[in-house]
């Protein structure tokens, strides 16, 4: 059985080397006396791909027998990183891999750095979807994933003269063996054109036709996504534009041959490449193109899946199929199921409409105002003609319906509306809510507040029954056993559980309280924590060739910079510090007296990209930069101090920090990040915690207790009314942050007007994001998280004073259990999704 033998290449290291060299000769076209590692980390992912592909097809061949109901989620963005080591893991052969390997010459680690991060996606959003897909597939459910294929990814973040410069990241330089491109799979999509009416003599009713004056061809890239601990093999197909072979033959017949083939040519540039903004909507034509390309292609293709089995047999379409629309990027999908029911199936508006309503459902990720999409009513009416006269349909229907539970209440009436009237445009947000029989935020705090905010009124219409709360999680496969290994051993090893099943059953963390004074135990924990160290180190010293000692604390704060996350905030305090003890040595307080009275030594790691368009988070990075200039060569501080920007922070980057990390920051404003992923990661990985009372920190808090993460700053009901102090009687800057300012405008760190706009925004602009009401509230915080942490350096084994900070870190990640991505994706199945996971 050749499927067999594929198979086994995963078990028996003959095998591995066999396919590995069939594949170097026949596959790379080279010979193994010429096999570099990047040649070797194709040979040896086209191998594992194979047995890989095995149980995909398997997977879905089980899954075609057993009918059961699919859920597909919907998402512009699949940030998936990399996926070699994340397949030895899933496929339980790392060690097989890593043996044969050496066996041929090679070394694992070198290999798998060979890797380009697929970072089709921005942040948290995207990140999310690609910790989903894993889940769905590690507990068996029958789940695919519906995106782009991006040619361009997320772009490549250089720091030149500390400024970021953005550099096209080209991914697919090489082949990706991670990919099955099935170019069998064409699915036209239509755009512009116009819609006419027809009679049907069949039904003496007057039909609606549109007919598309632009057409592009939807290819499909699968991805297969293995299950850990599990033969389940799902599927994420991504999207590629291409043209077709029709040609416009006005254009040709009228000489212009070069026109008509450059038309053609534009067709791929619909998935060439990702917007890089994050919380923000630009409202570009090609964005709203994409949008809708993968939506009809996703949609034609989940709908001929089903009648292939289920004819047109719509009233079971709901039990076949479950929809999940990642924020309001796909909510198309909601105009174009009924488009496709109603003029192509011909049926009934009301029918086709209780169909489509149950078989969506929307997740809210933000309540930010400038990300919320609206769409002018020109462009979508020009690009989409019929799509808008379903939506004006559909706003009508429902408008009608608010006014029969509310008779009289215009202003209601207004509110609600999907379109807005001026400028005017259709609100994607109140669209999704309309289509989908249920609304979800992302953490708890934030699920509340969508229903007294943003959403307020649909909570009147429809009843607060159609809006709940899935609190976020991460995959423990990728974020704890492949990030950390050697934790995950040691927690393997005290688990009893030398199958490492509690990857799958993250509640068993819990277990480890019982070794919280178990003084080798806690030795060991903080060995390892120290060796993370150490490679963040090396990382850190081979990105920007400083040198940090890992014996200090390590205070990281990597994500997306924007305004809202506040890394301004923690600038400013870093730079506090540097005067502080500037202050004091000018006065002959000696550095070891620092060190034992005021501060612990620390390195402050900052990392993340800004929206190219995004200029005040620009400023920050710029900020970050010219103080770490200043600070890092600053003789007198020595190990005291030092600050870090790492450069082009991706998926594969946070799998060294987040293990590295002694406190890691999620200081938002109270009530702005929805929920943060990036918490659960670095508490998973022993990491403490300073952070806001926002998003998932409020659940993080609870779970693990609150003696156990250093909280401070204003909470998100007196927000309102601090912003409305701010612009009635003006901004009040604390003394300490005056002095940071003085020092700026003092240009201790260059040119002062590169960094006025900062300045200005707090003091001139109403202060939105709160940075002076929590600036002291932050430093308060973190003298009492250094008390805790102790006073002098040490090696890793004699750290004595470091008892309290080592326990709390064990006693965080014996908590940690709820916030894996599998409880999440339990809790969609069962509150939202009705699927059961099938029997493996
Ligand atoms: C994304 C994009 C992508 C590019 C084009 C314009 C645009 C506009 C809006 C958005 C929405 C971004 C929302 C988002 O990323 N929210 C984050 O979602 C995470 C997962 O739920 C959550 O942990 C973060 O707190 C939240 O900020």
């Amino acid at each position: 059985q050749p499927s067999d033998t594929v198979k086994s290449v995963v078990d028996s290291k003959e095998k591995f080397e066999e396919e590995f060299v069939k594949h170097v000769e026949t596959s790379l076209g080279r010979s193994m006396y010429n096999c570099d590692d990047l040649a070797a980390y194709q040979a040896a992912s086209n191998t594992i791909r194979d047995a890989l592909i095995i149980d995909w097809a398997n997977t879905q061949q089980k899954q075609t027998i057993q009918d059961g109901k699919r859920v597909y989620y919907l998402s512009l963005e699949f940030l998936m990183g990399r996926a070699m080591d994340n397949a030895l893991i899933n496929l339980k052969c790392e060690n097989n891999t890593r043996q044969s390997l050496n066996e041929l010459g090679f070394n694992l680690e070198d290999v798998l750095n060979q890797e380009p991060d697929a970072a089709l996606g921005n942040g948290g959003l995207g990140r999310l979807a690609a910790c989903f897909v894993d889940s769905l597939s590690s507990k068996n459910y029958s789940g695919w994933g519906y995106g782009l294929n991006y040619q361009y990814g997320i772009f490549e973040q250089k720091i030149i003269d500390g400024y970021q410069i953005e550099a096209p990241d080209y991914w697919l330089k090489y082949s990706n063996p991670w990919v099955l491109d099935r170019n069998e799979i064409q699915i036209p999509v239509d755009f512009y054109g116009y819609v006419y009416e027809e009679h049907d003599p069949n039904t003496g009713k007057v039909k609606k036709n549109w007919n598309g004056g632009e057409r592009v061809l939807a290819v499909a890239s699968d991805f297969p996504i293995p299950g850990y601990n599990t033969d389940n093999t799902n599927n994420l197909r991504l999207w590629n534009a291409k043209p077709t072979n029709e040609f416009d033959f006005t254009k040709f017949n009228a000489g212009d041959y070069q026109q008509s083939v450059a038309a053609q040519q534009r067709a791929e540039s619909i998935t060439s490449v990702l917007y890089p903004n994050d919380n923000f909507e630009s409202g570009k034509e090609l964005r709203l193109k994409q949008q809708y390309f993968w939506v009809a292609a996703s949609l034609h293709d989940i709908v001929r899946r089903f009648k292939k089995q289920h004819k047109q047999n719509w009233k079971k379409f709901p039990d076949q199929v479950a929809i999940q629309l990642n924020d309001t990027h796909p909510t198309l999908a909601v105009v174009e199921l009924q488009r496709i029911l109603v003029d192509l199936e011909g049926l009934e508006w009301n029918e086709a409409w209780s169909i489509v309503t149950s078989v969506f459902a929307y997740t809210n990720h933000t309540v930010m105002a400038e990300a919320l999409e609206k769409w002018p009513v020109d462009l979508v009416g020009r690009l989409l003609p019929r799509h808008l006269e379903i939506i004006y349909d559909i706003n009508f229907f429902f408008l009608k319906e608010v006014e029969r539970k509310f008779p009289g209440d215009r202003d209601l009436i207004r509110r609600v509306s999907i379109i807005d009237e001026s400028p005017k445009s259709v609100k994607m947000a109140f669209l999704a809510i309309v289509g989908s029989h249920k609304v979800n935020g992302v953490a708890e705090l934030h699920s509340e507040l969508i229903k007294t905010t943003i959403f307020k009124d649909f909570v009147k219409v429809f009843g607060a029954e159609k809006f709940t709360n899935v609190t976020n999680g991460i995959t423990p496969r990728r974020w704890l056993r492949q990030a950390n290994p050697k934790l995950a051993a040691l927690i393997a090893e005290k688990l009893n559980d030398p199958e490492y099943d509690y990857l799958t059953n993250l509640g068993k963390l819990k277990q480890l309280e019982q070794f919280v004074d178990d003084e080798d135990f806690l030795k060991q924990w903080h060995a390892i924590k120290f060796d993370n160290k150490r490679k963040l180190a090396a990382l850190v010293k081979e990105l920007t060739d400083i040198d940090i000692d890992p014996s200090v604390l390590f205070d990281v704060q990597v994500k997306r910079i924007h305004e809202y996350k506040r890394q301004q905030l923690n600038i400013f305090a870093v730079i506090y510090r540097y005067l502080h003890i500037k202050e004091l040595l000018s006065k002959g307080v000696t550095i070891e007296e620092i060190k034992k009275n005021y501060y612990i030594p620390k390195a402050s790691i900052f990392g993340g990209k800004a929206a190219p368009g995004y200029y005040m988070a620009k400023t920050i990075i710029h900020l970050i930069n010219k103080v770490g200039e200043v600070i890092n060569a600053d003789k007198e501080i020595g190990n005291l101090l030092k600050v870090v920007f790492i450069p082009d922070y991706n998926v594969s980057k946070a799998e060294i920090i987040c293990p590295g990390s002694d406190l890691s920051n999620h200081i938002s404003t109270a009530g702005t990040e929805a929920s943060g992923t990036s918490n659960m990661k670095f508490a998973l990985n022993g990491g403490l915690i300073i952070g806001t009372v926002d998003g998932a920190n409020v659940e993080i808090t609870r779970e693990i207790g609150e003696e156990n993460i250093f909280l401070f700053g204003n909470l998100a009901e007196s927000v309102e009314e601090l912003r409305h102090k701010h612009v009635f009687e003006g901004v009040n800057v604390p003394e300490t942050l005056q002095v940071v300012f003085n020092a700026i405008e003092k240009e201790v760190f260059g040119p002062a007007d590169e960094f006025k706009s900062l300045i200005d925004s707090i003091r001139y602009h109403g202060d939105y994001y709160l940075v002076t009401d929590d600036f002291e509230l932050f430093l308060d915080a973190h003298k009492k998280l250094e008390k805790v942490y102790g006073h002098d350096g040490g090696d890793a084994t004699d750290r004595g004073h470091l008892q309290e900070w080592v326990k709390k870190s064990v006693w965080s990640v014996a908590n940690m259990g709820f916030f894996s991505s599998d409880r999440c994706i339990d809790e969609y199945a069962e509150n939202i999704w009705n699927v059961e996971p099938s029997n493996q």
